[in-house]
């Protein structure tokens, strides 16, 4: 393989790729959370961040180009917290990166599965991502070491959480953050759109991995370390109570519901200093 990757990012030199292992890793992260905090004060700390979430690393070509897709309404205090963690940990790794926020508009019932699917199609118009890393906006690293990138197969990094004391909860668990590949999300027909409220999409997602061929991959629990931000359950997105009658059925749909039936409609595209923001109309329940 050439040492020089082609300047085909318009920057109009070659440069050497990055290395296969950022030096710029340095392990666990300490998370607090500032009080006054401000949106302007990460600008200010992320220089390199360009319009619309961007980054690539100044004097190497990244090896690896992954979108953050984050669902989202109505946590802004949330989003500050994680994306002033977020932009240096993907820096650290030498990423080329995009963020896009995929908020929820209008206060029917939520439905984090289906903006995870509008985040798919939403991120893939803009570029070539090789990765799509699904997370929830509570949710901070703890560890540079839970490298951004996908694996051969669809990847779940939340498996250490302070709130369930750094354990896997349960085998099948695939909440809060994970990663897969345009292919990998193809090949499970993405994520479903009808598990509206609180609970049950997660593991109807883990079961479409293994029904779509693939299993899932998982860091070391020293490195997939994350602290939630503590709330309460938000207004909007009650438990569902469908979700295990739905959950006893995804053999039979997931077919017939996924990206292959997402039906959205983007009311605007914002290019924040900081992240991507699409609001999207996404209906409501059938
Ligand atoms: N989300 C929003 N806005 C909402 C609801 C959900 O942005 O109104 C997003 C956000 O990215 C969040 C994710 O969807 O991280 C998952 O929702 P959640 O945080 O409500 O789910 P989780 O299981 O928390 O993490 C449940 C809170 C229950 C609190 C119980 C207190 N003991």
């Amino acid at each position: 393989l050439s040492l020089l990757a082609k300047a085909h990012h318009g920057r109009g030199e070659e440069m050497p790729y990055c290395p296969k292992t950022s030096p710029l890793i340095g392990g666990p992260i300490h998370v607090i959370f500032p009080s006054g905090l401000t949106l302007a004060q990460v600008v200010r700390k992320n220089p390199l961040v360009v319009r619309g979430g961007r980054y690539r690393p100044p004097d190497c070509e990244a090896r690896h180009r992954t979108a953050i897709i984050i669902p989202h309404r109505n946590r802004e205090h949330h989003l500050k917290f994680l994306l002033y963690y977020l932009h240096p940990f993907l820096q650290r790794q030498q990423l080329n990166y995009g963020i896009y926020v995929i908020h929820q508009a209008g206060n029917y019932t939520f439905n984090r599965a289906k903006l995870m699917n509008v985040g798919f199609r939403e991120a893939m118009r803009e570029e070539d991502w090789d990765c799509l890393f699904f997370h929830d906006v509570d949710l901070i690293p703890e560890d540079d070491r839970n490298t951004y990138m996908c694996d051969a197969n669809p990847k779940h990094t939340a498996i250490a959480m302070d709130k369930f004391g750094y354990k896997l909860p349960y085998k099948m668990y695939f909440g809060g953050v994970s990663a897969l590949s345009p292919l990998h999300y193809l090949k499970m027909n993405g994520f479903p759109n009808n598990y509206w409220g609180w609970g049950g999409e997660d593991d109807d997602i883990g079961v479409r991995v293994s029904l779509g061929g693939m299993f899932i991959s998982r860091p070391s629990v020293k490195v997939g370390r994350y602290k939630m931000i503590k709330h309460k359950l938000d207004k909007g997105n009650d438990v569902n109570p469908r979700r295990f009658n739905m959950l006893a059925k995804t053999r039979q749909t997931w077919k017939l519901d996924g990206m292959n039936t997402v039906e959205y409609e983007v009311l605007s595209r914002d290019y924040f200093p900081l992240y991507t923001n699409i609001t999207v109309h996404i209906g409501t329940e059938a």
